[in-house]
């Protein structure tokens, strides 16, 4: 067991929140306990933020924002502060990805290897892109000017997923600072551990009220968030009912927002594809993040023509994952976040077998593992993609395989579904692969490729997937107000109204 670990369980850390660069000390607050889902055991207690102490980041943000000095920071100035957190993130990476680990279960090799770069590769990306991102100019018409520029939008609510806690939530953090925007950050309160970390590395990089943190659950500090009158913008990432529930909120006071939402991804192999591969990232789609992933492939389509050979491979491939300690090298697969996604793993074996599915493997609680929420990595056939385990998010380590026989009946059967995240793709055909991507309703298709994050692209989802798009352009939408300004370079002709006057 980790030293970090061991000193965790002695001393739980209390959690608070973070307010116009001081951490606040909540007097009665409700404290709720964060636990390590490998063990069952407490890590942190959290001192809940309140409608109050929400207010008070919100004004913080709201005054650093009207009339604070981060407004008028050169793009140099802000980029220097978003390296230097950066810096700080990756100076801190080891114990970054050993905090995440211990509060999500997600193993370290992940954790360590792609969550933690990841945040901190988000600062330095956006630091760039600033550099770049421009306006437009149009002068086609005569005497004429029209500017389009962006302009930072104001109070950004950024409210972040247990998933992927730091990763997801610096992607926010990253693009909302960079266009010059104030925050107030709400991680979910089952993982609020490295986001709050974050905010100590930090600590004095940035002027006072420009980046606060509340923490809290969603009914209470996260409603107070999303219903306060002083933000101008909510981005969301996080279950698809939360976030149709944010959206009724937003919609009093016409405010905007970005939502990245749910996925069940269709996961499409062709029998020209290559074989390993493919097999390969069926397996990481379906499984890596503890299948916690909105961006899971795990409806998997496999062409009738090597099915056999497939599921016999894939059923093996799963059966011979390694469930354990997420801190141990050598894990692949940790345990659920907690009680309640265990028991919602429990659900959908029970309904998929329920509803007609073939087990190829798994369905079941480890036996062999007493302590700690883990839940066998399973697999099914399904006889249609009607069946619940084909058309709901389980979020969780469960693939649901099906047949098809011919490349219209499996692009439409990819698009029957309320949502339209990723669509992945294996195939050696060329020809092929563009038609199926430009018939695949998702905001990103994947092609002979397992998950690839490019920043400088959007990633977001057609349907209930969401609204909106985060990296580079879509960010710069999502954080600035487009205006318009046009100048008159000469002399306008106009009707001379009132000249009965004259
Ligand atoms: O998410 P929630 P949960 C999906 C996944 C999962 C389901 C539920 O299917 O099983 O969502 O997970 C805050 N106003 N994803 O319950 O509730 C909450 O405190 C304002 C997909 O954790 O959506 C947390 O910070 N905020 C996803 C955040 O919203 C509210 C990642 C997410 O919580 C709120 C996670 C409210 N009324 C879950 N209610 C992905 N796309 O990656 C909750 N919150």
């Amino acid at each position: 067991m980790s030293e970090l670990r061991e000193q965790l369980y002695r001393t739980p850390l209390k959690l608070s929140g973070y307010v116009s660069g001081r951490f606040t000390a909540p007097t009665g607050a409700e404290e709720i306990d964060v636990i390590d889902p490998a063990t069952e055991t407490r890590v942190a207690t959290l001192l809940e933020s309140s409608a109050d102490e929400v207010d008070q980041a919100v004004r913080a943000a709201r005054a650093a924002f009207d009339t604070g000095p981060w407004g008028r920071t050169t793009v140099a100035e802000r980029q220097v502060a978003l390296n230097a957190i950066h810096d700080a993130i990756l100076d801190h990476a080891d114990e970054l990805a050993m905090l995440e680990t211990i509060n999500t279960g997600i193993p370290l090799t992940q954790t360590r290897g792609f969550h933690i770069p990841r945040a901190a590769q988000n600062f330095r990306f956006f630091g760039e892109y600033i550099n770049q991102a421009g306006g437009e100019v149009f002068t086609q018409e005569p005497g004429l000017m029209s500017l389009v520029t962006y302009d930072p939008i104001g109070v950004c609510a950024l409210i972040g997923p247990w998933n992927m806690p730091l990763g997801l939530t610096a992607m926010k953090i990253a693009g909302a600072l960079a266009f010059g925007n104030t925050c107030v950050v709400k991680p979910s309160e089952l993982t609020p551990l490295t986001v709050t970390r974050l905010f100590q590395i930090i600590e004095g990089l940035l002027p006072d009220g420009v980046m606060n943190l509340v923490n809290g659950r969603g009914q209470v500090t996260g409603t107070a968030l999303v219903s306060h009158p002083g933000i101008d913008m909510v981005s969301f990432t996080g279950g698809t009912v939360t976030g149709a529930a944010i959206l009724q909120s937003l919609a009093k006071g016409i405010k905007g927002s970005a939502m990245e939402l749910g996925g069940k991804s269709a996961n499409i192999v062709f029998a020209d594809a290559d074989f390993d591969q493919a097999i390969d990232a069926a397996l990481m789609s379906s499984f890596m993040n503890n299948g916690q992933m909105c961006l899971a492939g795990s409806r998997i389509f496999v062409d009738r023509k090597i099915s056999d050979r497939f599921i016999d491979s894939f059923s093996r491939r799963v059966k011979a994952l390694k469930i354990g300690d997420p801190m141990v090298a050598g894990t692949e697969i940790g345990p659920m976040i907690n009680q309640a996604q265990r028991e919602r793993m429990e659900r959908y074996a029970e309904s998929g077998l329920g509803e007609g599915a073939t087990l190829l493997a798994g369905g079941h609680r480890c036996a062999n593992l007493n302590t700690g929420y883990f839940f066998e990595p399973t697999a099914m056939l399904a006889p249609g993609n009607d069946l619940a385990i084909c058309q709901e998010e389980i979020f969780g380590p469960f693939a649901a395989l099906q047949l098809f026989d011919d490349e219209d009946e499996v692009v439409a059967k990819a698009n029957e579904s309320d949502f339209g995240l990723v669509g992945y793709v294996w195939t050696d055909d060329l020809n092929r692969s563009m038609r199926v991507a430009s018939g695949l309703r998702t905001g990103t298709v994947l092609v002979n490729t397992p998950i690839v994050r490019d920043l400088r692209t959007g990633f977001g989802g057609y349907k209930q997937s969401g609204l909106g798009r985060e990296g580079a352009k879509g960010s710069q939408a999502m954080f600035t107000e487009m205006k318009t300004t046009i100048i008159a370079r000469e002399p306008r002709k106009m009707p001379r109204m009132g000249m009965a006057a004259e």
